[in-house]
């Protein structure tokens, strides 16, 4: 694009410059041209090139996990909402969430994302879900999508709806489904295999300190038109995420409200797993793993010193390609073990990590990844920017979503991906010839966001970092 308008304005010089020796009588236009054409054409030129370039906003993460800015949804959703992934047809369902950060207020929002072949999302709203809706649980098979339990902002809600789902991805009315077996928010839940589960949650509307009986232990799974208790947690617990690789089934964080019958607060950093078999049968949990502490204090002079501890509850894990993936996390976190009172702090951070997945399904250890937060700080907190208080997101083969939440200025509308295949450099979903010739130019001219090994060069290593780690195509 650049060298064709390039070329375009040499075309035009040329032709003026034709123009000026056939027409004698325009002698003194060069400078006219100069003053009053060539001038605003160069301003306009370059405003277009800059408007381009602004266009294409990425936080580039010097170990080449870059998260880039996409269409923004049309309505500021905040985190604590639902989405619901569609990989056949490239859809996303985005349902609720919090639409002020002032009084909390649950949404009735439902929008529709149609993921693009450029990874953008253009984004439809849709007819609003019956109630106000916070921490719901939702997802879509055969041609419906599903929405069970949450809370509408009043009440923690055990009624469930579902819309059937129109060939251009629109839905019709919301209808009643099954109820959950009882009501039910920040619930875990699983589509697999055809197979609906339901983990844990919180049953009241927050966690008072006299409360005993909130955080939940029970596993269901709907069976026909009935809710069965198949399995439980290794402890209750509600806001944990869930991610499924292989056979295997991991549960990571969480927010514990009570302790041995008795009411407490902590946030848990432990990850745990099992197998799930194709009907959906559990086995026995074993932990594997606990999150690490992200502190960040980043010393560029440039960039303030920030702390975060981020990520232990209302966050999202997804697996990929023998990763663990944790992402950024919501709302508040609570310091120190379990206990009665137990005081909380703000947290929100964008650092994300992995983990590789050993073939007994145990985690290896943590690997922090992605731009650090230092870098979003200086934007300064504007709406439109990336938040860092987030709850869902949905993975696209190798591209992570996420959508909407909250930084420090407050709810924003933003939507950002990031690729977790490092060194497909144009987003294709797979490391061809193609991203080779990408690292070779970008090796020319040394741009460091494509170097692969964290040494901030392209260089050699590079080239081997692919080689090693991809079959090429
Ligand atoms: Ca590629
Ligand atoms: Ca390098």
């Amino acid at each position: 694009m650049i060298y064709f308008l390039l070329y375009l304005t040499y075309d035009f010089l040329n032709f003026s410059k034709i123009m000026y020796n056939v027409k004698f009588f325009l002698k003194n236009l060069k400078n006219k041209i100069k003053k009053f054409i060539v001038t605003p054409f160069f301003i306009f030129f370059f405003y277009f090139l800059f408007s381009f370039s602004c266009k294409a906003e990425v936080y580039w993460g010097k170990d080449g996990f870059n998260w880039k800015k996409i269409n923004p949804l049309p309505e500021r959703i905040g985190p604590y909402y639902a989405t619901a992934f569609d990989p056949q047809n490239k859809r996303v369902y985005v349902i609720g969430g919090y639409s002020s950060n002032v009084n909390h207020v649950g949404s009735k929002s439902v929008y529709l994302g149609k993921i693009q072949p450029d990874n953008n999302i253009i984004w439809t709203k849709l007819k609003d879900y019956p109630k106000n809706v916070l921490g719901t649980f939702c997802f879509t098979n055969e041609g419906k999508l599903y929405c069970l339990g949450g809370d509408d902002g009043k009440s923690v809600l055990s009624e469930s709806y579902a819309a059937t789902i129109n060939a251009d991805g629109t839905i019709g009315d919301w209808q009643s489904y099954t109820s959950l077996p009882c009501p039910l928010h920040f619930h875990g839940g699983l589509f697999y295999k055809n197979k609906v589960l339901i983990f844990g949650g919180r049953k009241k509307l927050y966690y008072p300190d006299d409360v005993n009986d909130n955080s939940r232990r029970e596993i269901y799974r709907l069976d026909g038109t009935n809710w069965t208790q198949i399995s439980q947690l290794p402890i209750a617990m509600d806001a944990m995420a869930i991610a499924v690789y292989k056979g295997k089934i991991y549960i990571g964080g969480g927010q514990i409200t009570q302790q041995d019958g008795q009411s407490s607060r902590c946030h848990i950093d432990k990850v745990y797993f099992t197998t799930i078999s194709d009907n959906g049968d559990l086995g026995n949990w074993v932990e594997t793993s606990f999150y690490p502490n992200v502190i960040n204090y980043y010393l560029d002079q440039n960039c303030k010193n920030w702390s975060s501890k981020g990520i232990k509850a209302y966050h999202y894990m997804a697996a990929y390609n023998g990763y663990l993936y944790v992402f950024p996390a919501a709302s508040f976190a609570v310091k120190g073990p379990c206990k009665l009172k137990q005081s909380e702090w703000l947290t929100s951070t964008l650092r994300s990590f992995r983990a590789k997945i050993n073939t007994d399904g145990s985690l290896n250890d943590w690997e922090i990844i992605g731009p650090t937060d230092c870098i979003f700080d200086h934007q300064n907190w504007e709406l439109n920017k990336m938040a860092t208080n987030l709850y869902g997101g949905f993975l696209d083969q190798s591209k992570f979503y996420l959508i909407g939440g909250m930084n420090y200025a407050g709810v924003t509308n933003a939507a950002y991906y990031i690729n977790l295949l490092k060194g497909d450099f144009n987003d294709d979903s797979q490391i061809t010839a193609a991203d080779i010739k990408n690292l070779f130019s970008s090796y020319a001219q040394n741009k460091s966001e494509f170097e692969l090994n964290s040494d901030t060069k392209i260089n050699a290593v590079d080239f081997g970092t692919i080689k090693l780690n991809y079959t090429i195509q």
